[in-house]
């Protein structure tokens, strides 16, 4: 299989990736990158990523990494999916959500995944409050903007699944986990309800509960 994706599969960036080319259909090969062992800085992987991060998508020599490339990469396979609108304005459209992410919603997200989730998880001491309130003002920011967006909306794009939707639907996977202050959006708490009704969320949740 010549599709490769290089992947830590609980992690948000991880799964935007999995989930859509699921969306896709694309035959994908799951390489996986064991961040708690250090894979990622191992020089087989710094070789398709000079970050040493994951994800990374790797075809017939060809390596991309930055999660929202890779989203972008990925539709390209399929045009006629919708996931990347076809017309200028809809698709400038789903990249600004894709940049809104990069810059602000997955940052505000990966401050509070890494205080009361990576630390624990890694032994690496308690959360430090002055990093939570920080995290939980960004996200703040960020989650009025989203919800609002969503009032009268399916999706971030309007009627149709896009790559917005799994850029930025994916940083709601460890919700829970990473004490997201979720509780007065309910337009979010809505939207993303739907999201994980998809077959190919279910699919992509499936494979990370497999993966232990
Ligand atoms: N902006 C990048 C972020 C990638 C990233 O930070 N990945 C993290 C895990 S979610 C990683 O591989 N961390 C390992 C490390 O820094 O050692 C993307 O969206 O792909």
């Amino acid at each position: 299989m010549s599709l490769k994706l290089h992947v830590f599969p609980p992690s948000p960036r991880a799964f935007k990736v999995q989930a859509a080319a699921n969306h896709l259909g694309l035959d994908y090969e799951l390489c996986f990158v064991n961040l708690a062992k250090g894979d990622q800085k191992r020089p087989e992987h710094l070789a398709i990523n000079p970050n040493g991060k994951m994800p990374v998508l790797e075809e017939d020599g060809f390596a991309l990494w930055e999660s929202n490339a890779i989203l972008h990469y990925l539709a390209g396979k399929k045009p006629g999916s919708g996931l990347l609108p076809l017309d200028e304005r809809g698709r400038a459209d789903v990249m600004r959500w894709l940049f809104w992410d990069s810059a602000h919603w997955d940052a505000a997200c990966a401050i509070l995944v890494f205080e009361h989730l990576v630390k624990p998880m890694f032994g690496r001491g308690g959360a430090d409050p002055v990093e939570v309130a920080k995290g939980e003002e960004r996200f703040q920011q960020c989650a009025k903007v989203l919800d609002a967006l969503l009032k009268g909306r399916k999706f971030i794009c309007g009627d149709k699944l896009t790559l917005a939707d799994f850029s930025i639907g994916a940083s709601l996977i460890l919700a829970e986990q990473a004490k997201l202050p979720l509780v007065p959006y309910a337009e979010i708490k809505r939207w993303y309800a739907g999201l994980t009704a998809l077959p190919c969320w279910q699919k992509t949740l499936a494979g990370i509960a497999a993966a232990g």
